[in-house]
């Protein structure tokens, strides 16, 4: 599939509220993932790994966090790939407050347009998710839609947290609900779109005219454009997907990395399909002491294990001392853990210490954050009771 009439335009300006505190500093996209990388990262190897060329970067809420991970993309490692990568900030973070995501992409028709582009693809930073869209691409020309929307089926019990649709036997979309509180189908879509940008500038256009939009994708141009006719194509995708907006399915998502079901990448299988980054120090050594009881984790360059890991992930640059006990937890770059500290399903933000004895986590599926920067001394106020967290959890012998 030739990729050179499309251009990828990545949303990673979303505030991330249910993301807090870990989006007190940075964008949701800047977050990190998985040991050693960042949300977005998934995104942007979607899209080097697919041959998309020309990447903008749409950011907003926090985007230092977001141009100091990316830079001008010629520090971000394209795996040999060229691929031109641009940061493109928003000019209306200020009194009026933030528009949607639809603005978003209004403010930079001029980008787009230079580019002459015969298709726009629209993605989200905070997908985990590896997807080739050459697939997405060569369903949506062959078709002649419109527009084409990635779509997955969701457990009901989610499904209002999400677009929701229904397509009929040629796949075409009938009905779009955005976050229906009632849903009436658990075809849910992933915010995944490829409009010919002939139709999505015309309706970008005339979305700003109406000023009862909020300017959003999901609430206002889909709908518009189903209203008025236009069709709409439903692409399946059956790998693994996850939206992170959420501190419990960030924490989720890192449990599936070490179950190995990232690995399951529908239409990537056959080929290697590397996540990329930063280009970051990797001469910094690791360091697991011999005593230390490392089990189904990860643990990247230049950390310090003294301590036990079951089912957890550590990041770069982080010390976990002598008889620390940390279960399903994720400790991001940075981060000091001291002797004894327990942890059970508890993500510790980048920098972030914990001294000596602390313990913190819950048992019934709760996760815990503390705050990228906190000091968390024996007594705070996270401790978590006996009587919250039994003890035998913890007893060794
Ligand atoms: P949401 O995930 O709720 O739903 P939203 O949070 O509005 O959509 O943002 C999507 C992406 O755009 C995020 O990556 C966010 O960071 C970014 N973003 C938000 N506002 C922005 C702005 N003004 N400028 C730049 N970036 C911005 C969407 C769809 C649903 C679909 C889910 C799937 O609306 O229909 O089901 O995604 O996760
Ligand atoms: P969440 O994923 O937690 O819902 P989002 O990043 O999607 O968070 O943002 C939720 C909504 O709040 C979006 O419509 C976004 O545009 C809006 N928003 C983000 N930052 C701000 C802000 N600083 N002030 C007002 N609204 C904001």
């Amino acid at each position: 599939m030739n990729t050179n009439s499309c251009v990828a335009m990545l949303l990673a300006g979303g505030e991330g509220r249910r993301l807090a505190p870990l989006t007190e500093s940075m964008a949701k996209p800047a977050v990190p993932f998985g040991g050693n990388c960042r949300i977005i990262d998934y995104t942007l190897s979607n899209c080097i790994n697919s041959g998309i060329g020309s990447i903008g970067v749409l950011t907003q809420y926090m985007a230092d966090s977001l141009h100091k991970h990316i830079g001008d993309g010629s520090s971000w490692h394209t795996n040999g790939q060229t691929a031109d990568i641009t940061l493109l900030p928003s000019s209306r973070v200020g009194e009026n407050g933030y528009l949607g995501t639809a603005d978003a992409i209004y403010q930079n028709i001029d980008y787009i347009d230079r580019q002459s582009p015969e298709h726009v693809l629209i993605l989200s930073g905070d997908h985990i998710y590896r997807m080739d869209y050459r697939s997405m691409l060569q369903d949506h020309v062959a078709s002649g839609a419109a527009a084409t929307i990635a779509v997955k089926r969701v457990p009901w019990r989610d499904a209002s947290r999400f677009g929701i649709m229904t397509a009929d036997e040629r796949r075409t979309i009938v009905d779009f609900v955005e976050k229906p509180a009632k849903p009436t189908s658990n075809l849910a879509s992933m915010g995944i779109y490829i409009f010919k940008w002939q139709v999505l500038r015309d309706a970008l256009m005339a979305d700003r005219l109406n000023p009862a939009s909020s300017h959003d994708f999901g609430k206002d141009i889909i709908p518009a454009l189903l209203r008025n006719g236009t069709s709409m194509l439903a692409h399946a995708f059956d790998g693994y997907w996850r939206d992170v907006g959420t501190v419990e399915s960030l924490w989720e998502a890192h449990m599936d990395l070490i179950d190995g079901e990232l690995e399951d990448a529908a239409g990537t299988k056959a080929k290697p399909w590397p996540i990329l980054s930063r280009l970051l120090n990797n001469s910094m050594r690791t360091y697991v002491c011999p005593n230390a009881d490392v089990q189904s984790s990860y643990v990247h360059h230049g950390s310090s294990i003294k301590g036990d890991l079951d089912r957890s992930v550590v990041f770069g640059d982080v010390a976990v001392e002598e008889g620390a006990d940390i279960r399903e937890s994720i400790l991001m770059p940075g981060s000091r853990i001291g002797k004894d500290v327990r942890l059970s399903r508890v993500i510790i933000g980048e920098g972030a210490v914990i001294e000596d004895g602390a313990v913190i986590g819950s048992l019934n599926g709760d996760v815990t954050v503390i705050a990228p920067g906190d000091c968390v001394a024996a007594h705070p106020r996270f401790v978590v009771t006996p009587d919250r967290l039994p003890q035998s959890l913890f007893d060794r012998e």
